[in-house]
């Protein structure tokens, strides 16, 4: 397949060896009460992008394509919460802290869980990340080897922080990767359209964007006889 409108030039990539990562759309950054909240953000900025994250998760899991969730969680006794990010900054509630959706970013509450419109389905790959990207201290490399899988299509939050880093990571991996602009969000506007920029320019020296329409009319047209 060939994403033509895709920048700085078109995405080349076949469904079977590429996978939508689906980066970190949990109740602990998209609503209220959460660690995005804590740290003093407007939350309802990055639900706007719910919908469109939908429609892509929904063609492509209909196309055949494997779908990988992450979320940022940390073990309940903290061991894997460095300190340094602990105590970085002020903010109302810190990692570990019991707020109104159970302990902030600890595994397993509720306030970690992947938003229900992007609830992961029995069988796909749901990698828990300590760190920003989702390749550090994680099995998501091999897991995507052993698939087979040489591209990666990002969605997600927050654009300049878990999704840059993991395609930065993705990058260094050797994966051609592709972030979809218009599903991905910052609680900083500017941030999401200098992060975006950087990603693709000097010739996509991180990677690809593109955005979800030009993706969903791509999986919709059927393959060409042989
Ligand atoms: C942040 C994330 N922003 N998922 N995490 O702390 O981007």
């Amino acid at each position: 397949m060939q994403l033509d409108q895709a920048q700085p030039f078109p995405y080349n990539f076949e469904l079977k060896s590429t996978a939508l990562v689906i980066i970190d759309m949990q109740r602990d950054f998209i609503e209220p009460g959460g660690f995005g909240e804590s740290l003093g953000n407007d939350v309802s900025l990055l639900s706007a992008i719910v919908p469109a994250c939908q429609a892509v998760l929904a063609a492509w899991r209909d196309a055949g394509g494997l779908v990988v969730h992450t979320r940022e969680a940390h073990r309940a006794d903290l061991s894997d919460c460095p300190p340094a990010k602990r105590h970085r900054g002020n903010p109302s509630l810190r990692i570990g802290d019991a707020g109104p959706m159970g302990r902030i970013l600890v595994a397993g509450e509720p306030g970690n869980q992947i938003i229900p419109a992007l609830a992961p389905l029995p069988g796909e790959i749901a990698i828990d990340k300590p760190g920003k990207g989702a390749f550090y201290a994680t099995p998501l490399h091999e897991l995507l080897q052993q698939e087979g899988i040489t591209h990666l299509v990002f969605m997600g939050v927050t654009t300049e922080v878990c999704v840059q880093t993991s395609m930065r990571e993705a990058n260094d991996r050797g994966y051609d990767c592709l972030l979809l602009e218009d599903c991905t969000e910052s609680y900083f506007p500017a941030f999401k359209t200098a992060a975006v920029e950087m990603l693709r320019a000097q010739g996509a020296i991180v990677g690809w964007t593109a955005t979800s329409d030009h993706l969903l009319s791509l999986l919709a047209t059927p393959p060409a006889r042989q």
